[in-house]
C-alpha cells in the first residue's frame, strides 16, 4: 500500500513537469518571437504569416509579391473594418517601404495570407515565405508556427 502511494506521487510529480522545456533555445527577445510567426492551419484551409521587415536600403523599396511553397496561393492582405463595424480583408498588390522604414505585418493589419495549404501547419512547424522586392530582390523568411491567440 505504501509503495503504491509513493508511485502515484512520483507519476504526479513527473506529469507536472510535462511542459518543462527540453532544450535551451538561442536567446531571442520576447518581442522578436511574437512578431515573426505563422498561424496553425489545416490542409486545404488558410493560415496567416506575420513578421517585421526593415528596409536596409538607402532608398524606398516595394514589396510586389509573396510566395510560400507550403500554400497553393499566397497573397498580401490588409485587414479593414467596414462602416458597419464588420471586419474584412482585401488583397494588397504592393507595399512601398521607405528607407529605414520598418514594415510590420501583424494580426488585424497587413499580413501574408497562405491559402489552400498543401499540408497541415502545426505548432513547432515552420513556414517558408519568399518576399519579392523591386530593389532588394528575394528575401526569404522562415517563420515558426505558433498558437498565438
Ligand atoms: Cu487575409
Amino acid at each position: 500500500m505504501k509503495t503504491s502511494v509513493v508511485l502515484l506521487f512520483t507519476i504526479l510529480l513527473f506529469s507536472g513537469c510535462g511542459d518543462e522545456p527540453k532544450k535551451n533555445p538561442p536567446q531571442k527577445s520576447e518581442s522578436d518571437k511574437i512578431k515573426n510567426w505563422a498561424r496553425p492551419g489545416v490542409q486545404g484551409q488558410m493560415s496567416g504569416a506575420y513578421f517585421v521587415y526593415k528596409n536596409p536600403l538607402s532608398s524606398a523599396d516595394t514589396l510586389i509579391s509573396v510566395y510560400s511553397p507550403q500554400a497553393m496561393m499566397t497573397q498580401i492582405h490588409e485587414s479593414y473594418t467596414t462602416e458597419d463595424g464588420l471586419a474584412g480583408m482585401r488583397e494588397k498588390k504592393e507595399i512601398v517601404v521607405h528607407s529605414d522604414e520598418t514594415l510590420v505585418l501583424k494580426q488585424g493589419g497587413l499580413h501574408v495570407m497562405l491559402m489552400n495549404l498543401k499540408k497541415d501547419l502545426s505548432e513547432n512547424d515552420s513556414v517558408e515565405v519568399a518576399l519579392e522586392f523591386t530593389k532588394a530582390g528575394t528575401v526569404k523568411l522562415k517563420l515558426p508556427v505558433k498558437n498565438n491567440k
